[in-house]
């Protein structure tokens, strides 16, 4: 006869092997995965939770796979999507042209992250802050895909992102890549490096307008470190912008932000220094 005990653990086993009890990820901007996500999480249950996807790329040898993984920039965890095959990079915004997720958001979403780790996303300004700030410095990559195919690259080496007393202002370092730089050099004089954070509810930059509200027809530019007000803008979501690689007449079809740690400066702590003995 079936005992009381072996018809509990047949139900609880069946709840685990349906997903009903899985371990419930403790991340921050858990709302950037589905609850039926929760399972992608690639280091769901590791005891270590590393500080970013370079951490975890380096310790796995170079063998993790791309994919979402738990990271903890500062004291509370977040999921974050990992180009593992690129050596390690934590991607802090992916959109696709013509995205069904909308970029036109408010200061408190860009703030804290929006659409989905798995597709189109900003991974939110507090976390790029904290991943940026160090220790040790980051570099940011940008990658550029266009209509046939065509794939452009660059980094500015260093890169920061203030905090938000701060306005999330933009700090970047030297350029170097195949994509043109449209951050730091400008023909159109709108430079980006330097500038504040601005979203539709918040306008902190030099143009007379926000240029978060301006429309290209009938989308908004979305939040973004305008001038007065852009050489670049990769949120806005019909027309990927990175001047003369990304634009109306030459569409890009993807693009993507990342950060991982400036390989040109390693961390010196003082146990790693020896002392000469004379
Ligand atoms: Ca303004």
């Amino acid at each position: 006869m079936e005992t009381l005990s072996s018809r509990v653990v047949a139900f609880l086993s069946m709840l685990i092997s349906t997903g009903a009890l899985a371990v419930q990820p403790h991340a921050k901007n858990i709302h950037l995965l589905s609850s039926e996500e929760h399972k992608f999480i690639l280091n769901l249950g590791h005891k270590e939770i590393p500080r970013d996807c370079y951490d975890l790329w380096e310790g796995s040898g170079a063998k993790s796979p791309d994919g979402v993984y738990l990271i903890k920039p500062a004291d509370t965890p977040i999921v974050a999507y990992c180009a593992m095959q690129e050596g390690g990079w934590t991607v802090i915004q992916h959109i696709t042209v013509n995205s069904s997720v909308d970029f036109d958001r408010s200061w408190e979403e860009y703030k804290l992250g929006f659409g989905s780790l798995t597709g189109n996303h900003w991974l939110g300004n507090d976390y790029i802050h904290q991943l940026t700030v160090g220790p040790g410095r980051y570099k940011l990559g940008i990658k550029l895909v266009d209509k046939d195919a065509v794939t452009k690259t660059g980094e500015y080496d260093p890169v920061l992102v203030e905090g938000e007393d701060a306005q999330y202002r933009l700090r970047l370092g030297l350029y170097q890549g195949t994509a043109l730089d449209a951050l730091t050099l400008d023909p159109e004089n709108y430079l980006h490096d330097n500038q504040k954070f601005t979203t539709k509810d918040r306008d902190n930059d030099n143009y007379y307008q926000n240029c978060a509200k301006l429309q290209f027809q009938g989308v908004a530019g979305g939040g973004w470190w305008y001038d007065a007000c852009a050489g670049a803008n990769l949120n806005r979501r019909n027309v990927i912008y990175w001047q003369k690689d990304c634009n109306k007449e030459h569409l890009c079809k993807y693009a993507w932000m990342m950060v991982k740690p400036s390989e040109t400066v390693k961390i010196i702590r003082p146990a790693d220094c020896k002392r000469d003995e004379l």
